[in-house]
């Protein structure tokens, strides 16, 4: 384990190969169930880079005129997301510390020239419970600062089968994606990135 900054562990290459293959497996049924939709900025109706979806009880989703939320519904499809898969469920008991489990698993899916700008994960209202990052696929650079937007930041690259636990003094502080390294995965086809985050949404 690497600890990048307090409350903020990084646990590379977690996830062995075979366990990264069931899954994008896992999460190409989830998609099939649950389709990739484009977030849009709250007000502007900018669309994200990265398209997204959920599994759990709750989803994340952003348009125009809802903003960021919450919510137990696909945008599109009006369904409730697919379960999240145990394997998930498993990951979660193992590094959240936290009793009870995961509410909503973001499906984060980058191709070729995706990025995130910086922000804090902020619409969540148990902040006794981390975050936990799953990353598959191509490398990304990862930037991460501090509670406010004008700290100043690090960089790390994370790889596929990496683990990020994002809990305590970090749990609210700034992060992004800023670019993905071509031809560094051999699990998704075309560069593409998959980063999944399992959170509490709701106090315990
Ligand atoms: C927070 N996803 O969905 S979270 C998001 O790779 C999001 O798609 C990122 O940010 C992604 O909201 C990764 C993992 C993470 C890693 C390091 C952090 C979050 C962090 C450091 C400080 C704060
Ligand atoms: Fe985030």
């Amino acid at each position: 384990m690497i600890l990048l900054a307090p409350g903020l562990e990084l646990h590379p290459a977690h996830f062995s190969r075979a366990e990264q293959e069931a899954l994008v497996e896992a999460i190409r049924e989830i998609v099939r169930a649950a389709p990739l939709f484009t977030p849009t900025m709250p007000r502007t109706g900018k669309p994200f880079s990265v398209r997204m979806t959920n599994c759990g009880p709750l989803g994340w989703v952003s348009d125009r005129d809802g903003g960021y939320r919450y919510q137990a519904t696909h945008p599109a499809t009006g369904e409730t997301w697919p379960a999240m898969p145990p394997a998930l469920i498993e990951a979660w008991r193992e590094f959240a510390d936290f009793d009870g489990p995961p509410e909503a698993c973001l499906v984060n899916f980058y191709e070729a020239g995706a990025r995130m700008g910086l922000h804090a994960d902020a619409d969540e209202k148990e902040p006794r419970a981390p975050v936990l990052s799953i990353s598959l696929g191509a490398t990304c650079l990862f930037r991460y600062g501090g509670p406010t937007r004008n700290d100043p930041t690090r960089s790390v690259k994370l790889s596929s089968g990496d683990v990020v636990v994002i809990g305590g003094k970090s749990r609210f502080c700034y992060h992004g994606v800023d670019r993905l390294y071509p031809a560094t995965s051999t699990l998704i086809a075309n560069d593409a990135r998959i980063n999944l985050t399992l959170r509490r949404v709701t106090p315990a």
